[in-house]
């Protein structure tokens, strides 16, 4: 059992990770606990306030220090009754590591993790120093808050927990992980719009549709993200496939001339 706890004054967001699918089963079958926590309800006024005016002026307010340390503190603590030994606590901020599969099986190995997503401008950096042992970013484009990127994580990370997956998706998992991109997918009909299905996939060749199969993924990875190529150490094999996979796009270039 994973444990999650996260800090939030939006905890109705998280009805969308909790309320459906793969993150909805691996939760009623206890593979991981969602805690919740609302820094307003660790707010010592009556106003309930948790963010104030940035000193040094200029727009948007920034979240308190105090509300966020007893919510984060309270959460922690219920994760050390529950005989959690491991735990990480996680900030999603815009400056944070940007998230890769690499940081997601890092951050499946704790046993808790503790989460705060962010809202406003920022919070106050000295919540950060104190609290904070991590920081992750989902990608470098604005978002209104961290609520989305922490279930963007915790989607990650559920994913990965044994058993979490059925078995047709768990297949579905291990024969791509494999650094390439996936290989275009066909379903029922045989023709659609004038478009067929390549005749291969109808062939019932076992052996033929795995290669080819492997010489579309490797030939997409090729085309779209180079990036992911340049790091991958591929066999005799597949190299050859990506030669043949990039003179037969060579030959339908030549033709359309
Ligand atoms: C970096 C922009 N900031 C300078 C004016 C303002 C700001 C924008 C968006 C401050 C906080 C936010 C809210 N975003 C997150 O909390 C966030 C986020 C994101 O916006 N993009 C990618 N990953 C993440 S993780 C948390």
């Amino acid at each position: 059992m994973m444990h999650l706890d996260v800090v939030t004054l939006f905890p109705e967001m998280f009805n969308a990770l909790t309320g459906s699918g793969i993150t909805q089963r691996a939760r009623s079958s206890g593979y991981y606990e969602l805690v919740l926590w609302n820094p307003r309800d660790f707010s010592g006024n009556s106003y309930r306030s948790v963010d104030d005016r940035p000193y040094g002026g200029g727009p948007g307010m920034v979240m308190m220090a105090e509300p966020l340390a007893k919510a984060l503190r309270a959460a922690r603590q219920r994760q050390v009754s529950c005989g959690v030994r491991r735990t990480r606590t996680v900030y999603l901020s815009p400056q944070g590591r940007p998230l890769t599969q690499k940081i997601v099986e890092e951050l499946g190995g704790y046993e808790g993790l503790v989460l705060l997503a962010g809202r406003y401008e920022g919070v106050d950096e000295r919540l950060l120093d104190a609290e904070i042992e991590d920081e992750i970013s989902i990608g470098d484009y604005v978002l209104s808050g961290g609520e989305l990127p922490a279930m963007v994580l915790m989607d990650a990370l559920i994913r990965r927990i044994p058993g979490a997956l059925n078995d047709a998706e768990s297949a579905q998992q291990d024969s791509f992980a494999n650094g390439l991109l996936d290989c275009p997918q066909y379903t029922r009909p045989e023709v659609y719009e004038s478009d067929a299905v390549p005749a291969v996939l109808l062939s019932g060749h076992h052996a033929q549709i795995t290669k080819w199969r492997m010489k579309q993924s490797l030939g997409r990875t090729w085309r779209r993200r180079p990036d992911l190529l340049a790091n991958l150490p591929l066999s005799a094999e597949q190299t050859a496939l990506l030669e043949e996979y990039k003179l037969e796009s060579k030959e339908a270039r030549e033709l359309i001339k």
